[in-house]
């Protein structure tokens, strides 16, 4: 039960506009583009999937245009007309299509959705899940001003349990300490998205002191032996995103000592089979590992929450509420905060649906 043939695949190229920008040191995203799929089974069940690359490589390689070349060219072809025992099997398929992790994650991901959805089961029971409350963490953008003050207070009166605020060269690490100081009773994480590769190891060490609960991703991608230095010389937790591509990536980060926690990005490693994998390296390594978010839309969200029922999780995610970065998703039920979690569906599958009259409202090309 379960075995699925796809029959076939169909994309949707959408572009919605945030509420408000997201400025990191590296991008200011003010439109989400990003590609909706639906894989059809021979029984015309439908899987949903979502690809969190963005517009243009300032965050990954990979782009919403290689993602769509990637995914029309190469792999849809693969996968239609093909029987699969389980959804982990479509990676076989993908073995002689080199990269890509990222067109690939949306392929695995509608087909974890489509097989949970015939057994007639939410995938976080599907996946082994223990918990159907996911604590709700948000992502705050913008310098440490009367602005971020009344928004990490609005976070907290919201029930958010974590907030993730953003250093940039501007970022004081006497101010951002205060403000962590300001509210005890919140997780603050702070997220550097690599911009020590210019400020230096002795800049990093300044925050060491700002009351963090983890700093992300101090330096580049590849700067292992950075990473390594500034866990030596810190107690912060050094935590790593861009870094961890790849299974392999995070065992490096055990042999390495480049950081404790990972942050797992289903979405941009490969999807739920890839980031199963990820889950049980940590398990085996005594690493702590918690799920980023890409300013999503609800599929990849729902992905990501039903992942994050897994026992391994042990930090707060990625998990605002819909209506944090959109005035309209395209998907539906929205996710909604209650008491500071969100509850998982009892519904089969990722227990969402596409809002087909949203998708044609910002529909930009569509493959079928
Ligand atoms: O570095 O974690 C990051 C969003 C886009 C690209 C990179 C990152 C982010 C976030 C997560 O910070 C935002 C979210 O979806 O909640
Ligand atoms: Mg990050």
């Amino acid at each position: 039960m379960g075995r699925f043939t796809i029959t076939e695949i169909r994309l949707y190229r959408v572009s919605v506009p945030l509420k408000n920008h997201f400025s990191t040191h590296l991008q200011t995203v003010t439109d989400r583009e990003s590609i909706l799929v639906e894989m059809v089974d021979s029984d015309g069940e439908i899987g949903l999937g979502e690809c969190v690359a963005f517009s243009s490589p300032w965050y990954t390689e990979e782009t919403v245009q290689t993602c769509w070349d990637a995914l029309v060219n190469w792999l849809i072809p693969v996968l239609v007309d093909k029987e699969f025992i389980h959804p982990s099997a479509l990676n076989d398929e993908f073995s002689h299509i080199k990269g890509n992790r990222m067109a690939k994650a949306c392929l695995d991901q509608a087909a974890w959705d489509l097989f949970a959805r015939k057994k007639g089961l939410p995938l976080w029971k599907l996946l082994g899940g223990i918990r159907h409350e996911i604590d709700a963490g948000v992502v705050l953008t913008g310098g440490i001003d009367d602005w971020m003050v009344s928004a990490v207070q609005e976070a907290r009166d919201a029930g958010y349990k974590r907030v993730k605020l953003k250093i940039d060269e501007n970022t004081n690490p006497m101010e951002l300490k205060k403000l962590v100081e300001s509210s005890d009773d919140l997780l603050f994480f702070g997220d550097a998205n690599g911009i020590f590769d210019k400020l230096g190891l002795e800049a990093l060490i300044k925050f060491d002191r700002a009351g963090l609960a983890l700093i992300e991703q101090p330096f580049g991608e590849d700067e292992w032996e950075m990473h390594t230095e500034a866990v030596q010389r810190m107690v912060t937790p050094i935590s790593l995103d861009e870094s961890v591509r790849s299974v392999r990536d995070a065992k490096r980060m055990e042999t390495s000592g480049a950081g404790s926690v990972i942050v797992l990005k289903p979405g941009r490693i490969g999807g739920t089979t890839e980031a199963l994998k990820v889950i049980q390296i940590a398990k085996e390594n005594d690493l702590a590992i918690w799920i980023g978010g890409m300013i999503e839309f609800g599929i990849s969200k729902a992905h990501n929450l039903a992942l994050a029922s897994l026992p391994q999780f042990s930090l707060p995610g990625d998990f605002s509420a819909s209506d944090h970065f959109w005035h309209e998703d395209p998907v539906e039920p929205p996710v909604v905060i209650e008491n500071g979690v969100i509850h998982l569906s009892e519904r089969p599958g990722i227990g969402v649906i596409l809002d087909k009259g949203l998708v044609e409202k910002y529909l930009i090309d569509s493959y079928r």
